[in-house]
Formats: structure tokens, C-alpha cells, sequence
């Protein structure tokens, strides 16, 4: 394959050139682990580590080698091949600044960042539309997209199963603004048809949602055959076993890449800005603007445009409550983000409650 064929753009060769000079040559992470990649290259594709040297000076897990991440790599000398499928070995001396990137708060309680993708063009955020259908988790979805650098595309999969996709379609563009929304069946060939838009030869594509929403029977579907292990199978591969044989990024015959992540349980927010809040919800910003006050906190003010347009419903209660969720996720994701802020908030807040233990022992009287 040429490195255009795998998405090689402006961004990845200037980010490529401090590199240039010597024997390192540039490839595109098709399966990230923090010990073994996979790796798609003008050289085919290579089985690669990180050096130690790497290992040791990446400060945070999430800039190690993710899917989608071109990375700059040096050929070992051709070792005797156990057969002609077995591939060239490589050793990834860094990793390219990333042109988007797909981040959540790992699973725990001190969860630092957790990269899912890297240099994604388009999300494909998938939703089923069964039982599990579910508005709130769109928004998550649709601020951790822009917040990306991808442009979002709403897929909303298993159209066959609900009696009335098309109002469903019209629910969802009211709330994913600036973002396409689409509905099919990927059980059901002719309809992914609607995804061609978006399948231009060497953009990359990712596929973003809960586990059990249909992302490998879509990806299965784009690729024209079935590569990916779905259902009972692909929960199997969730809990360890076969890793070593799955894919993440693929390429499709219409020259997309895509990449197939694993189901999430949840997509807790790493660091969402305010803007990427504003973007999902922009219909709320908007009204913000209008508010009398400035620093309007949009509770009981009096010219307040947000609280009247809950009272004349333009503005949905759900709506409103999603976005203050969103927000206080927000504000909590950005002190983990930045422990410096988290300390200097931590110090506020003993300051104050430790001004309110002294007002208490004034009218006790201590
Ligand atoms: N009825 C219906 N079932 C689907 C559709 N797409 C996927 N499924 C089923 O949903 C289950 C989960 O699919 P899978 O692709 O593994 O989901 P993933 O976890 O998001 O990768 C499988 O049993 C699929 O056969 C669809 O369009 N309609
Ligand atoms: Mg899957
Ligand atoms: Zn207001």
C-alpha cells in the first residue's frame, strides 16, 4: 500500500519531518497495545514495539501508540521468516503529533486519559434503536465528538427493529446540531448506502458507541465481507481472548479506512471545553446570549431567556437538565485534566470550609 492510501496527508508529513533524516520510515497503527502493534506501511504490514527509550520518556499511557496514530518506525534487518504470512518486525522510536483524537476518562476512580482513536475524519456514533435508544447519550456522544476534531455523523443502526425510524431521525437532528443523522439497518445491505457520503478513499472513519449497537456488523458491511467478529463472539474477544487476531483499523474496498472500536460500557468525559459543550448545544448557548445579565446563572434572574424558554417549552426540560449534567461533568474532567487546577481548587475549598467551621464555633460561642 502507499502511505496516501492510508491516509498520509499535510498534517502527518510536516509532523513527520523532524524525523526525515535518518532510517525511520512512517506507518499507521492498525492495532495499538502498549507492547505489540500492528502497523499498516509502505513496507506492508509490520509487527512493531515501542523502544524502551519511548516507554520511558511517555509521560501518560494515552501518548503511547493508539489506533489510527502514525507513528515514526525503523525496519529491523530482515530476520528468517517463519513463512511468507509472517510479517517484518519494527521498533517505534515516536509517535506523531495527532491531527484529532478520541479521548475518555479511563474506568476508576483516579482514571487518567484513555485514547480510543487517532486521527479520525468523520465519528460514526452509533445508537440502536431498540430498547437501549437513548437522547442524553447522543449529546455525551456528540460533545466528545466535536471536542475530537471529527465531524460527527449520527448512525442510527437497527432501523428494522423500531416501528417508526423517520421520527426517531427527526427527535435526534433537534438535538445533534451540525451533525448529519442517518438511520439503517446494517443487517441489511442496500441501506448503509446512505453512509457513502462519507467513504472517501483514504479518510479515516471511526466507529464510536455501547457495546451491542451494531459497529462490527456495520464495519463488516463496509468492508463487504465478514472480517469482524460480532454479538456473542465479539463479547468473547471484549474479555481477552483473540485479541491477537482482531483488526481495528480496516480498509474498505471504496478505499475508506475504518476503525472498529471496541463496545464502550461508558464514555465519561477526559477534557470536554466549553466550546465543545457550546458546539453540542449550541440551541442553549444561544439563548445564553440572551439572558439580561452576563453572568446570568439561568435560575430565577429576571430577563433570563433560557428559564423563558423552558416556560413557553422552545427549551426541553431533559434537554436543559443534560446540559447542567454535561457541564458539571465537564468542570470535574477538566481538575482531573489538570492537577495543578484540581489543587488550586482543592485549596479553595478547605479555605472555605474552614472559614464555615470558624463562623459555626463564633455563634457557638467557642
Ligand atoms: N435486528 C438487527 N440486528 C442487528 C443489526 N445490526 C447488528 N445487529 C445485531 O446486533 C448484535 C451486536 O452486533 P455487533 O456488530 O457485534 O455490535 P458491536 O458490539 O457494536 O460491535 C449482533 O447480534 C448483530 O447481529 C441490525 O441492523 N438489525
Ligand atoms: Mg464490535
Ligand atoms: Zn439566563
Amino acid at each position: 500500500m502507499n502511505l496516501f492510501d492510508l491516509g498520509w496527508d499535510d498534517f502527518a508529513s510536516k509532523s513527520f519531518h523532524p524525523f526525515c533524516s535518518g532510517d525511520l520510515v512512517p506507518a499507521r497503527v492498525a492495532l495499538g497495545h502498549k507492547h505489540a502493534c500492528e502497523l499498516l506501511s509502505a513496507h506492508g504490514e509490520l509487527l512493531a514495539e515501542c523502544t524502551g527509550r519511548l516507554l520511558h520518556e511517555t509521560a501518560s499511557h494515552a501518548d503511547l501508540p493508539a489506533v489510527g496514530d502514525w507513528v515514526a518506525v525503523r525496519l529491523r534487518p530482515d530476520e528468517p521468516r517463519a513463512g511468507p504470512a509472517s510479517r517484518r518486525r519494527a521498533d517505534i522510536h515516536a509517535v506523531l503529533p495527532r491531527k484529532t483524537k478520541f479521548s475518555r476518562r479511563a474506568a476508576g476512580d483516579d482514571g487518567g486519559e484513555q485514547l480510543l482513536a487517532a486521527n479520525v475524519d468523520t465519528v460514526f456514533l452509533v445508537t440502536a434503536l431498540d430498547a437501549n435508544y437513548n437522547l442524553r447519550r447522543i449529546e455525551r456522544y456528540l460533545a466528545v465528538a466535536w471536542e475530537s476534531g471529527a465531524q460527527p455523523v449520527v448512525v442510527l443502526n437497527k432501523s428494522d427493529l423500531h416501528p417508526d425510524p423517520a421520527a426517531i431521525r427527526a427527535a435526534v437532528e433537534s438535538v445533534a446540531i451540525g451533525a448529519p443523522v442517518v438511520a439503517l439497518s446494517a443487517a441489511h445491505d442496500e441501506s448503509v448506502a446512505a453512509l457513502a457520503p462519507w467513504l472517501r478513499p483514504a479518510s479515516t472513519i471511526a466507529l464510536l458507541g455501547s457495546s451491542g449497537v451494531g459497529k462490527s456488523t456495520l464495519v463488516n458491511r463496509l468492508l463487504g465481507e465478514p472480517r469482524q467478529p460480532t454479538g456473542a463472539v465479539s463479547d468473547a474477544v471484549g474479555k481477552g481472548r483473540h485479541t491477537t487476531t482482531r483488526r481495528e483499523l480496516l480498509v474498505t474496498p471504496s478505499g475508506a479506512l475504518v476503525i472498529d472500536t471496541p463496545g464502550l460500557r461508558e464514555l465519561q468525559f477526559w477534557d470536554v471545553a466549553n466550546d465543545s459543550l457550546d458546539s453540542t448545544f449550541a440551541d442553549i448557548a444561544a439563548l445564553a446570549a440572551r439572558c439580561r445579565f452576563g453572568d446570568c446563572a439561568h435560575r430565577s434572574e429576571p430577563g433570563c431567556a433560557v428559564q423563558a424558554a423552558l416556560e413557553d417549552g422552545s427549551l426541553d426540560a431533559d434537554r436543559w437538565q443534560s446540559y447542567q449534567k454535561l457541564q458539571r461533568e465537564q468542570a470535574y474532567a477538566a481538575r482531573k485534566a489538570d492537577p495543578r487546577l484540581a489543587r488550586e481548587h482543592g485549596t479553595a475549598w478547605r479555605k472555605i470550609h474552614r472559614a464555615q467551621r470558624m463562623q459555626q464555633r463564633l455563634k457557638s460561642g467557642e
